[in-house]
């Protein structure tokens, strides 16, 4: 069971006086980070080792009842989710409703990004007359982005600025066959990458700075600006011909909050103290 603020710490000291050995040093009770029961550091007795130590575990039955109670009353989590999809490039506005204030305290914000791709090809034709060893890339790419909240994570970076979901593949063609320029004959110096099933995702929880943005009873818009990728290098050679993927994904807002209980806290906080003062 978790004792929230709540710790008791004994370290352990060398005898400055002999400078033998280590010793146990006085027992601190600490709540909220406030020493219970302030003392001079000092060295006991095993006697009176034992009765602090039972002090030390009626008090901290105390502090098991305040862990309880000062435990979240309703700790939640609000997910709201919405799709996009699409052939791109296309951008898509999400809307998504503000925690609202009123239930009670908003503790984190997590945005999610998924980006799924699905077909398209990319031909790569090698018209050089070198053979070529070719890296190709083929895929969607995803931008989150709005101007009614801020979406900058923890660290100060925007969430799902530039995800990329893609395949690649290397190929290793012939030299040029006799296809030429703007032209493609299906020989040896060429080859396709066919495009398959990928997802990519991109997630962050968002600076504390920006939460006041998605607290509310309004609403706010996400716009997903989706757009093909491809790229190919590894000869200069090398022509393209692309079919573009089709590209669906989602956007997910998370709300964790609590809804804090005052009254019910403070009548416990003020029973427990009564109790630690009567058996002190
Ligand atoms: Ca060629
Ligand atoms: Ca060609």
């Amino acid at each position: 069971m978790p004792l929230r603020g709540v710790r008791i710490e004994q370290k352990n000291r060398r005898n400055k006086r002999t400078g033998r050995g280590l010793r146990f040093g006085p027992i601190e009770i600490k709540i909220g980070g406030q020493r219970l029961r302030p003392r001079a550091v000092r060295f006991v007795e095993k006697k009176e080792r034992i009765v602090v130590m039972r002090k030390a575990i009626t008090l901290g039955l105390v502090a098991v009842v305040l862990g309880v109670v000062s435990a979240p009353a309703a700790a939640d989590v609000i997910t709201q989710t919405e799709l996009f999809s699409g052939t791109p490039d296309f951008v898509v506005p999400l809307t998504f409703d503000r925690f609202d204030p009123s239930m009670g305290t908003l503790l984190s914000v997590e945005i999610e990004m998924i980006l799924n791709i699905d077909g398209g090809y990319l031909l790569v034709d090698n018209d050089g007359v070198d053979p070529a060893v070719v890296h190709a890339e083929l895929g969607s790419s995803g931008n989150l982005s709005s101007v009614d909240v801020s979406l900058t994570n923890v660290l100060g970076q925007p969430i799902a600025s530039n995800l990329v979901t893609f395949q690649d593949d290397d190929f290793s063609l012939a030299g040029e066959d006799g296809d030429g320029p703007n032209n493609q004959n299906n020989g040896p110096d060429e080859a396709t990458l066919t495009g398959g099933a990928y997802s990519n995702s991109d997630s962050g929880f968002i600076h504390a700075a920006f939460m006041g943005n998605y607290i509310g009873i309004t609403t706010f818009d996400i716009l997903a600006d989706i757009n093909q990728y491809f790229s190919h290098s590894g000869g200069s050679g090398v022509e393209g011909a692309f079919g573009p993927v089709f590209a669906d994904g989602q956007v997910t807002v998370t709300y964790n909050w609590i809804v804090p209980e005052p009254s019910t806290l403070s009548l416990l906080g003020f029973g427990a103290l009564a109790l630690i003062r009567r058996r002190s």
